[in-house]
């Protein structure tokens, strides 16, 4: 994998920054996505003494910008050998009566159409290459349906159908596809879905040991580094002290 392109969505926090970390440590050279410009500067600072890093600045709702930033990538970084597709988020856990259209909006227009507008701007490229890896950060919800988690649960269930889809039509292609699904992992995630609400967002984690960022990014990482005829297609991964959406052993 060394001297090899990542490309990762969602970069500025939690998962994505853990994997970039990992994957420069390691000397994969990196494509770094977010919105929070403070933030991409931060960690190519940071990485640029291991591995090559070129920043990316657009919402993955804003199909434009989507295909400008990537068709306006340096020479250098053209070939990308690796794509994460980790943008995302829940907003809001709300019973379905009760939700709010804006937070539905949200979670589809960013996990589910913002991961196809990635997609859609680098596949062409893999396909191009005849070699190429996408990982899909799903969830666990993807997997199940937990009370209240209504349309994050059906955005994640969509990134489990796509994944496999992606790896149906692009079979014969040479492309790894896969998804990586997480139960709860402590980052920013719940300060999202609580809209900035601290303490409720830190209750989320108490009591137990939840899963780190870099947990998750030492799998990925594991996932990417198998010999090339290995395609880890669906990998879910939870702490030891969750079994399901709703059976956690809180001390
Ligand atoms: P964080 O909130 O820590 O990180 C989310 C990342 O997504 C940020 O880098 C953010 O960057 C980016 N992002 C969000 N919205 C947009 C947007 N509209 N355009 C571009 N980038 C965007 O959460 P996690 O690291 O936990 O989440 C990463 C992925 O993992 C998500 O897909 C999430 O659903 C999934 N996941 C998380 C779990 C958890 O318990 N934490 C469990 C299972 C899956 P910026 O704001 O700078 O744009
Ligand atoms: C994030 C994990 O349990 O909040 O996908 O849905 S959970």
């Amino acid at each position: 994998m060394k001297g090899k392109t990542a490309f990762i969505t969602g970069a500025t926090s939690g998962i994505g920054k853990a994997t970039a970390t990992h994957f420069a440590a390691n000397g994969i050279n990196l494509i770094l996505c977010g919105r929070r410009q403070d933030r991409l500067d931060a960690l190519q600072a940071a990485l640029r003494r291991h591995v090559k890093v070129h920043t990316l600045n657009f919402d993955v709702r804003n199909k434009e910008a989507v295909q400008q930033a990537i068709a306006g990538l340096p020479e250098d970084f053209q070939q990308i050998d690796i794509l994460i597709n980790n943008a995302g988020n829940a907003h809001g856990l709300d019973p379905i009566q009760d939700g709010s259209t804006e937070d539905w909006d949200a979670m589809l227009d960013i996990n589910v159409k913002g991961l196809l507008y990635v997609s859609d701007a680098i596949i062409p490229k893999m396909i191009r290459a005849n070699s190429g890896h996408i990982i899909n950060i799903g969830s666990t919800a993807g997997k199940e349906v937990y009370p209240k988690g209504n349309v994050y649960c059906a955005s994640k269930h969509a990134v489990d159908a796509i994944n496999q889809g992606m790896r149906l039509d692009l079979n014969g292609y040479n492309i790894r596809v896969g998804a990586v699904n997480p139960g709860m992992v402590e980052t920013e995630f719940s300060e999202v879905r609580f809209k900035g609400d601290a303490d409720k967002a830190g209750k989320v984690y108490q009591g137990f040991k939840p899963l780190q960022a870099e947990d998750v990014a030492d799998i990925i990482h594991f996932v990417v580094t198998r010999p090339y005829h290995v395609n880890i297609a669906d990998l879910v991964v939870m702490s030891v002290d969750q079994a399901s959406s709703t059976v956690v052993n809180k001390k």
